[in-house]
Parts: C-alpha cells; sequence; structure tokens
C-alpha cells in the first residue's frame, strides 16, 4: 500500500496549512520535496531516505540529531540563528521520532525550510569560494569538542581500500555487462591505485586522526543567504567521524571545478586555482589552529584523493549498473567518472601550487 504523500506529513509535528508540495529534482541519492504552507507558518522540506544507500537510518537521523544539538548550543552561544544556521528535524506526532517508517517499510524524515536560503551547483567568484571555505571550517570547529559516539551510518565511506575491494568485486562479476567498453577508464582507475591506498594507510595508522566531519561538502550542500552570507551546511545524512582531508578534499572538487560534476564537454574542466586559493583561506581561518600539521599536509593530497575516489565510484556505479546514484541518461554515470579523471588530470598540472598555497 503506497501511502500518499499529505498522510505521511499528517505523521509528523508540522505547523500550518500545507498548500504546495513540489519534487526538488537535485540530490543524486534521496526523494526531496518542498512542503509550502499557508501564510506565515514554516516551510518545510520531507525526504524520501535512500534504504539501499543508508543500511541504517535510525542510527542516521540519530547521529545528526547529536550533531545539530550541538550546532545549535555553539550559534546561541555566539548570537547566531539557530534555526538558520542548522537543520532542524520536525519530530513525529507518535513517540517523537526523527524519522517515520512507512508499510511499505520506506523512512521519511522532515526538516524546516530555511526560507530565503540560495545555493549553487558551480562557483566562479572568489568571495563565495572563500565563504565556503568559511562555513566548512565553521562547521567542523564547532564539532572539534563534540565528544558523542556516532554510528558509522555508511560503511567504509571514503575509505578508498574499501571502496577498491568493492571495485574489485564489481571488475570480476561484471554485473552488467559493460566492463568491455570501460577498459580505457579501468586501466586509470588501477594506475593510481598504489598511491591511494598508500595517502590512506595515515588514517588507518592514527596519523591522521578522525573528527566530525560532514563528508558530501560539494558546493550545494551549503546554504547561503540572498546577500551571499554563509547560513550553515545542510544534508547531514552522512556525518560521522573521519579525517578532516574529506570535507576539503570533497569541496575543492566542487568548488575550484571550473565545470558541473556531469560536463560532458572534459575541454571545459579544469582547476580553478583562484578558487582554491579562496577556499582553503577561508577553511583555514578556523581550521589552522585545530589541524595537526599531518592534517596540514594531507591537504592539497586530499583533493587528488576525492576525486580519484569520485571517479571510481561513478565508474564502479555505471558498470554496476547504474543502481546507486541516480541518472538521467543512459551514460550519465560514465560521463560523469569522465569529468572526474579530467579534473584530477587538472589538479595534478597544479599540485604543487596547491601545496605552496597551504604553507604560505
Ligand atoms: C551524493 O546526496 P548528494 O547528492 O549530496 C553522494 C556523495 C557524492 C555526491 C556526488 C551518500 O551526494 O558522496 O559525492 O553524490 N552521497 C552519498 O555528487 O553517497
Ligand atoms: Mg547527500
Amino acid at each position: 500500500m503506497k501511502m500518499k504523500i499529505n498522510d505521511i506529513l499528517g505523521q509528523f509535528e508540522i505547523k500550518g496549512v500545507i498548500y504546495k508540495i513540489t519534487t526538488l529534482g537535485e540530490g543524486f541519492i534521496n526523494d526531496t520535496y518542498t512542503i509550502t504552507t499557508c501564510g506565515n507558518s514554516p516551510d518545510y522540506l520531507l525526504q524520501k531516505k535512500n534504504k539501499s544507500v543508508f543500511p541504517d537510518i535510525p542510527g542516521m537521523m540519530s547521529n545528526i540529531e547529536k550533531v545539530t544539538a550541538h550546532i545549535k548550543k555553539k550559534l546561541k552561544a555566539r548570537n547566531d540563528d539557530p534555526y538558520k544556521g542548522t537543520l532542524t528535524i520536525i519530530k513525529t506526532k507518535k513517540g517523537s521520532k526523527s524519522y517515520f517508517q512507512d508499510p511499505d517499510g520506506n523512512f521519511w524524515t522532515v526538516c524546516l525550510l530555511i526560507p530565503d536560503a540560495v545555493s549553487y551547483n558551480i562557483v566562479d567568484d572568489a568571495k563565495l569560494a572563500y565563504k565556503g571555505g568559511t562555513g566548512i571550517g565553521d562547521f567542523q570547529q564547532m564539532l572539534s569538542d563534540f565528544d558523542l559516539p556516532l554510528d558509522e551510518t555508511i560503511k567504509g565511506f571514503h575509505n578508498i581500500i574499501f571502496k577498491l575491494r568493492e571495485w574489485d568485486k564489481c571488475l570480476k562479476d561484471d554485473p552488467a555487462g559493460r566492463i568491455s567498453e570501460c577498459k580505457k577508464e579501468i586501466d586509470w582507475i588501477e594506475k593510481y591505485r598504489n598511491n591511494m591506498t598508500e595517502f590512506y594507510k595515515d588514517v588507518e595508522n592514527g596519523k591522521i586522526p578522525r573528527r566530525i566531519t560532514h563528508n558530501d561538502t560539494k558546493i550545494s550542500n551549503i546554504l547561503f543567504d540572498k546577500n551571499n552570507n554563509i547560513l550553515g551546511m545542510v544534508d547531514l545524512d552522512t556525518v560521522m567521524r573521519a579525517p578532516a582531508f574529506n570535507d576539503f578534499g570533497d569541496a575543492i572538487r566542487t568548488y575550484a571545478s571550473t565545470a558541473a560534476e556531469d560536463e560532458p564537454d572534459i575541454s571545459k574542466i579544469a582547476l580553478d586555482m583562484n578558487m582554491y586559493k579562496a577556499f582553503t583561506k577561508g577553511y583555514l581561518k578556523y581550521m589552522n589552529k585545530t589541524l595537526t600539521s599531518s592534517e596540514k599536509q594531507s591537504l592539497p593530497f586530499s583533493v587528488l584523493y576525492i576525486t580519484y575516489e569520485q571517479a571510481l565510484r561513478f565508474l564502479m556505479d555505471y558498470i554496476n549498473g547504474d543502481t546507486y546514484y541516480k541518472t538521467k541518461y543512459e551514460k550519465h554515470n560514465l560521463v560523469r567518472a569522465h569529468s572526474q579523471t579530467a579534473l584530477f588530470k587538472s589538479i595534478e598540472e597544479h599540485f604543487h601550487e596547491m601545496e605552496n598555497v597551504v604553507f604560505s
């Protein structure tokens, strides 16, 4: 029995009368709807969380509740608006839960829609990149004294050793019969395998600590107000304990790319050093004193690392028959993988310059 959206919303502590429900098409993973209410009542964001990507949605929501409570405390202490600077989870009427499970087993969540917020898919303004850097640095900084346990809600997320094990299985199984058309791309992944696993070993041996990180810091996951001041980080589904460089690398992958993640014309894709410089300056404004020297040293390489991992994830999803990311056309994941390899090449070309920026 498929429940109607209105009946699902009826399970939550929502104020006001619903006036409009619109589908929001941006996310690659969850189904998202904007809920507009009449008059002055708040608006909301309803999400059907992706069960196959997130095997433990109660654990994920418990992570989000803990982390947003901590951030709200910090925001209040400095007189910032706790309802604008982070997510506000709306509870269910029955049992005051942060999610509702429908009779089909789907998990639904609701949070407040932050009014007048803007987000971007690409950045071509260094001031915006700088602000994005401050937003992510501030997020990590506010959570640097968070000491509650968090669940690992996606096993091995951003752990390349783990991902390459999945990759090996995918190559062995060839589930969609697409391997023969991806020879060039597969060779590319294999060429960098050792460099990437070597880099991750410093996380495994403890040289690089795990902090509370967002883990999905692409540009569209941060909100700005209409004057382009930072509001806060959204899409907290992947908040977990992980190396700080995840957030830096994943942010640069989108903030400093000259084109969108799925640009088919790879000649348009490059790393824009002005955006990199501006973002890094913003990020280090908050995190410079907190990071250890090993963590700081890991930042430039993390951009290669996360871009490589993203290329691998898109390509692996293509080979698996497009089962993870939402796609809009047949070769969408392959196009995304090509865009990431093109970006990687440009990052390599700028690598020494990138190191100089972090240590200047
Ligand atoms: C997914 O949820 P969304 O669209 O912000 C993905 C990220 C990828 C990103 C690529 C849980 O993020 O890891 O970097 O797509 N999230 C998950 O655009 O896999
Ligand atoms: Mg997400």
